[in-house]
């Protein structure tokens, strides 16, 4: 496998050093179980333990003992710069108290799980987080040379930087040069959609042409989308700056949240281009999101990915490029695209249907170790029975990941629920 192929420049795994036990830039904890039983002062008791030793507790929680009716067990996590110590009162612990202690974590951070959002809102932690930064663009970038349409990037990666959870997303008045750039992009993608998208895209083309204002001579609102795909299903956007991580990206698609920009490709190549732009989002991705089959499969992956290990993510992202982003699928006797780097390139839409590239079967396995170009059109696509059949697979695929718990997602508060299993 070709592996520098498939990394997108400048690409880290920002969130490396980010562990649920260090949330806040905290020195590492220990934390351990200690079970005592109940009565008067048992607690003061065994906490002069620690205080004899100078030990900083940081967290206390107690709750009734599941193994033994009269014990009450406490959750403690103490600073691990005291380890030694913490040895000598564990010792004490298990001798002068009656009671079972048991360790949890300690100098144990590679085996500890990423952190993840747990609720909708702690997506605006990764407002700031955009790989290789979104105002700042590559040299080989249509647009690195033009100063005005670097100052105006600049004006969008403003508007995603100070965006929350919550407001209503700031519209943007397009210029008369952005407009027609839209315009060629919007007119040449539609002559195409009939014979080259798939079903579900025709379908809700129309809606978004009635309701959210798509036409040649307009750029619609992120607002009024995310607005209409909250009542077809669930899914709502907020405006990034640029290129997120894929842990970052993933994640929010577990709450229904779609990344979504809001500039607008550079003039001189309306065609192609390998950034995620308006035009890609809205083209592209918007239509499928309102599907919800479609919605509930790119749900799936999110949730996936939600603490798996860096080499799972990149799998899942691999995943997620052959499906969301270049995915074909078989409909009826014939293949069509569902993939939105296809419905909204016009050349690319063009040539996945040729017989020029290679086709094979989504099988999430194999699938997920395929490298692949992303500045090119690609040389392979994979073609999905149906989403529920995509679905079903990922679905299998990702319970092949390790992590100690699962996860569900609670549509009423918008947020995770870990289901341990440790
Ligand atoms: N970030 N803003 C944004 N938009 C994307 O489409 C996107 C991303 N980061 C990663 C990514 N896509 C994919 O290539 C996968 O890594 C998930
Ligand atoms: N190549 C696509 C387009 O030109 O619209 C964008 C792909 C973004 C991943
Ligand atoms: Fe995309």
């Amino acid at each position: 496998m070709d592996a520098p192929f498939r990394k997108i420049k400048g690409e880290t795994g920002i969130q490396e050093s980010m562990y649920l036990e260090e949330l806040s830039n905290k020195a590492q904890v220990v934390s351990c179980i200690f079970s005592l039983k109940e009565g008067v002062g048992a607690l003061a008791k065994t906490l002069r333990l620690f205080e004899e030793k100078g030990i900083n507790l940081t967290h206390i929680e107690s709750r009734p003992s599941r193994l033994n009716k009269e014990d009450y067990e406490f959750f403690i996590n103490v600073d691990a710069t005291c380890s030694k110590e913490l040895d000598e009162v564990i010792a004490s612990l298990k001798t002068q108290i009656s009671g079972h202690v048991h360790e949890l974590s300690r100098n144990k951070a590679k085996d500890t799980v990423p952190w993840f959002p747990r609720d909708i809102q702690d997506l605006d932690r990764f407002a700031n987080q955009i790989l290789s930064y979104g105002s700042e663009l590559d040299s080989d970038h249509p647009g690195f040379t033009d100063p005005v349409y670097r100052v105006r990037r600049k004006e969008f990666a403003d508007i995603a930087y100070n965006y929350r959870h919550g407001q209503v997303i700031p519209k943007v008045e397009y210029t008369k040069e952005e407009k027609a750039t839209w315009g060629t992009v919007f007119r040449e993608l539609k002559t195409l959609y009939p014979t080259h998208a798939c079903w579900e895209h025709n379908r809700v083309f129309p809606l978004l042409e009635k309701y959210c204002g798509y036409r040649e001579d307009n750029i619609p609102q992120l607002e009024d989308i995310s607005r209409f795909l909250q009542s077809c299903t669930g899914f709502r956007l907020r405006p990034v700056a640029g290129l997120l991580s894929s842990r970052d990206f993933l994640a929010g698609l577990a709450f229904r949240v779609f990344h979504s920009t809001q500039y607008i490709r550079h003039s001189s190549k309306p065609m192609y281009t390998p950034e995620p732009d308006i035009c890609h989002e809205l083209l592209g991705h918007v239509p499928l999101f309102a599907d919800p089959s479609f919605a509930q499969f790119s749900q799936e992956i999110g949730l996936a990915s939600l603490g798996a290990p860096d080499e799972y993510i990149e799998k899942l992202a691999t995943v997620y490029w052959f499906t969301v982003e270049f995915g074909l699928c078989k409909q009826g006797s014939e293949i069509k695209a569902y993939g939105a780097g296809l419905l909204s390139s016009f050349g690319e839409l063009q040539y996945c249907l040729t017989n020029k590239p290679e086709i094979q079967p989504f099988e999430p396995e194999k699938t997920a170790l395929q490298a692949y170009p992303i500045t090119e059109f690609q040389p392979i696509y994979f073609v999905a029975e149906s989403f529920e059949d995509a679905k079903e697979k990922v679905r299998k695929f990702a319970a092949t990941i390790p992590r100690p718990f699962s996860v569900r997602y609670n549509p009423y508060t918008h947020s995770i629920e870990v289901l341990d299993s440790m």
